[in-house]
């Protein structure tokens, strides 16, 4: 018996293809081709554990499946390589991002090597290397030059006892992540990226992709549009002041009782008057204090001030109190509302809090409500609201927005949740933004010829304390010459986000090592869209929506034909060990060195796939694992036994040959890679019964050829073993024939009077009569029916036969 040593087969197959440059993805194979991405990961120190091998894992399976399917695989690999735990590492212990970063890129490439996957790694690539990152200024150049790029105040987080501006990953609960300083917020300009430009596009494109539909809902919510009307009420007394509001139910325009402008708003100090200025301006600076989150909890007790100021009712010229209050948010719509205590919650609530009038214009019944103190929210008539008393909801805002539209008071507006994306870092590891300040010329961008604009070497880490980035310090940086003038100028000194890198990563892979140009367009448009996308769900906002922003400014740009970059998006689940996410924090980490050493390459990635749905979270279980490899051991020793001596073909192997490959034909196509493992195992149980009489050929090549996307190494073994001197991905996927699905025998069910008396067994084809016959001759039925007269007789093909008697 020959025994299975998977590190001796690994082993020899690894060097074979690498020697071979297995892996170099062709481009002129002629193949139809197939995009497979894995979202590339960011290099930390900790390295890899079990639960990343799962989507590495499914990632290469299902690119060594296109591959035996005929295509030519794109599966690349690289590094998301900026950001903020490189630049925390060197400040604690002084070791430069750039080295922390290279040596963490070492360990997690040798880990990813170990997985056996077909990364063609002469596509690597690297998003904090300047070859790159030359590219990634580059398109912020495109995108200021095409207007989606400005400069704005913006608040940061700001941690005034560090003194030092924070990214949002480095504020826990509100404190300072370092000192536990409760964070404040310090206004600096910022560049910002116009992606509210793109939102309808963002949004309707969705419908075309074949993603998760949860993935959507995240991205429909994030995006959030609201179609509504703009409204404008002028200020009483303050000659030209106008309060301008979003809403979306103008049909309760009658209903307005008050006015509410967001604590920020310009027109808080205009308008407030003397006796109220005191209490306005302390309650500005409250609220000021607070983040957006704890403002907007709904149950909590609504706080403001009166301004002293009445707007007038655009329809009624009624006086409206102008209030403001911190449940109106700055950066939604307007920063102002119509406030309708009657049907909405929040104002109902504010409402009641302050004594305000409430009054109903939308009924359900027409009638006034019996509480007039009360808050209605669903559909109904128009009510105290003159001419348009009896229209439904929908007729009312087209109503209501017809007069103000007359008036030149309002029209119909849309407004977007999104905001512009703030594309500014105060930090050092991360791509320099290629702006030049010129005092004659302004804001000039670097001339594209002179990018990149290479992160300067430095000696400090730490942030300069003015809420400026520690490039602000560094004068040989800072201090330039304007790039149309000549004359002295100074460097942007912000880096870009932790995004920006990976927003057109995909488009590169085609041609990474371009130095003319991003990419070769004519290879781009051959390669994407990603047919695959593969990562996890916490991607489904962020990542998801800048990729899909930038890919449809670069197909605005010109640069490529399509709009969408991922086809097909799959998001796995997760690996859990004792219930808890594995993770190194919660100290529950699987090392898939050890599990190698002791199982093999091979015996793991079948474990990662049988552990469970492959989009469900999943318990690790290094038992399970260890019965997958005495499973591997099974598969070897069989295979292995009869792969010289192959005996002819029978009819037996032919139907089970052909049921196993409809079987996990099926199971892949519908992605369900754990049932796909368990074919196997049901395969071999069947062929051991069969051993006895041997196994032929085409049992023996089905199986190298369909185990080698799971278990490539033995796939290969196996392949050789039967004599082929080419790799076994140079085979194709097997068919099978349907004729060999069908059973040629059933059992049925006999029925006397309905009641079932008898199973027997009728060829799977058999007629009627023939089928009723031997139903008749059972000894049991003939207890039933002897002697009595048969009125019926019934036959359901494969199913029953039923006979009725008198
Ligand atoms: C009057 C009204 C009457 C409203 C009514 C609602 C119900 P969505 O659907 O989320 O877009 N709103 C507008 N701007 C706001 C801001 N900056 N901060 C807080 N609330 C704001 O919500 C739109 C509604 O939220 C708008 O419609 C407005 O209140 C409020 F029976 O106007 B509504
Ligand atoms: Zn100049």
């Amino acid at each position: 018996v020959m025994e299975y040593r998977p590190h001796e087969i690994e082993q020899k197959w690894k060097k074979r293809w690498d020697k071979a440059s297995s892996h170099h993805v062709r481009e002129d194979s002629g193949k139809p081709k197939y995009y497979c991405l894995d979202m590339f990961p960011y290099p930390s120190g900790s390295g890899l554990h079990v639960g990343h091998w799962r989507n590495y894992t499914i990632s290469d399976v299902w690119s060594r499946y296109k591959t035996l399917q005929g295509y030519e695989v794109l599966h690349p690999m690289g590094w998301d390589a900026f950001g903020l735990p490189a630049e925390n590492d060197a400040i604690k212990k002084g070791i430069h991002p750039a080295v922390s970063t290279a040596r963490n890129i070492e360990n997690f490439k040798r880990q990813l090597e170990s997985i056996g996957a077909m990364y063609d790694w002469d596509r690597e690539i690297n998003t904090s290397d300047p070859s790159y990152y030359k590219w990634t200024q580059y398109f912020f150049v495109q995108i200021f030059k095409r207007g989606l790029a400005y400069r704005k105040k913006m608040p940061i987080n700001w941690c005034p006892s560090c003194k030092t501006g924070l990214a949002n990953e480095e504020v826990v609960d509100g404190k300072c992540e370092r000192c536990g300083t409760e964070v404040t917020k310090k206004e600096m300009d910022q560049w910002m990226l116009k992606i509210t430009a793109y939102a309808d596009r963002l949004l309707d494109d969705l419908a075309d992709l074949d993603w998760p539909d949860k993935v959507k809902r995240m991205q429909t919510a994030w995006i959030g549009r609201s179609e509504g009307a703009s409204i404008l009420f002028d200020v009483a007394d303050v000659p030209g002041a106008q309060v301008e509001v979003f809403s979306t139910r103008p049909d309760t325009l009658y209903g307005a009782t008050y006015m509410v402008l967001a604590p920020e708003h310009p027109l808080v100090e205009q308008i407030t008057t003397d006796e109220r200025r005191e209490a306005v301006e302390a309650y500005v600076r409250e609220a000021l204090k607070k983040s957006a989150v704890a403002r907007q909890i709904v149950d909590k007790t609504k706080t403001g001030e009166f301004t002293g100021a009445y707007a007038l009712h655009p329809l009624t010229g009624a006086k409206l109190p102008i209030w403001i209050a911190d449940y109106v948010l700055m950066d939604y719509g307007t920063g102002a509302i119509m406030a309708v205590p009657a049907h909405d919650e929040r104002d109902f609530e504010f409402a009641e809090a302050f004594g305000l009038p409430i009054v109903h214009v939308v009924s359900p019944d027409g009638q006034p409500p019996a509480e007039p103190r009360s808050v209605y929210t669903g559909p109904g008539t128009l009510i105290n609201s003159e001419d348009l008393n009896g229209l439904d909801v929908e007729a009312g805002k087209k109503a209501v927005i017809a007069k103000l539209e007359q008036l030149g008071h309002g029209k119909a507006t849309v407004s977007y949740r999104m905001r512009d994306w703030v594309f500014a870092r105060q930090r050092y590891w991360g791509e320099p933004i290629p702006i030049i300040y010129c005092e004659r010329c302004g804001t000039v961008p670097v001339p594209e010829d002179q990018l990149p604009v290479t992160l300067p070497d430095v000696e400090r880490y730490e942030p300069t304390g003015t809420g400026e980035s520690p490039l602000a310090a560094i004068e040989s940086f800072v201090n330039t010459t304007c790039p149309s003038c000549g004359g002295p100028a100074r460097r942007e000194t912000d880096t870009m986000p932790q995004w920006a890198g990976s927003s057109w990563y995909f488009l590169r892979y085609p041609d990474p090592n371009n130095d003319e140009a991003p990419f070769s367009p004519e290879k781009v448009n051959k390669w994407l869209p990603v047919d695959m996308y593969i990562g996890g769900v916490e991607h489904a906002v962020l990542h998801l929506l800048y990729a899909r922003f930038f890919t449809k400014v670069i197909h605005d740009i010109g640069l490529i034909d399509f709009v969408e970059p991922f086809k097909q998006l799959f998001n796995q689940g997760m690996i859990t060990q004792n219930g808890a996410k594995m993770s190194k924090s919660k100290g529950n980490v699987v090392n898939p060195d050890d599990m190698i050493a002791a199982h093999g390459v091979d015996a793991l990635r079948m474990y990662e796939l049988f552990v469970g749905p492959p989009e469900d979270d999943a318990e690790w279980n290094t038992n399970g694992l260890e019965g997958v490899s005495r499973f591997l051991n099974r598969f070897y020793r069989l295979a292995a036994a009869h792969a010289n001596r192959p005996v002819p073909t029978r009819p037996a192997l032919e139907k089970l040959r052909h049921r196993f490959i409809a079987n996990l034909s099926e199971r892949m196509e519908s992605f369900r890679l754990n049932t796909a493992v368990s074919t196997f195992m049901e395969y071999i149980n069947a062929l051991a019964s069969e051993a006895e009489a041997g196994l032929d050929r085409p049992t023996l090549e089905t199986l190298a050829v369909t185990i080698a996307p799971f278990a490539p190494h033995l796939g290969e073994e196996l392949w050789e073993m039967l004599g082929h001197q080419t790799s076994v991905f140079e085979a194709r996927w097997p068919s099978y024939d349907a004729q060999w699905l069908v059973d040629d025998e059933v059992e049925i069910a006999v029925q006397v009077n309905g009641r079932v008396r008898a199973h027997l067994t009728v060829p799977a084809k058999a007629e009627a009569a023939e089928a009723i016959a031997a139903a008749k001759q059972h000894p049991e039925v003939q207890e039933w029916i002897g002697g009595k007269s048969l009125v019926k007789e019934i036959y359901v093909p494969g199913r029953l036969v039923n006979l009725v008697v008198r």
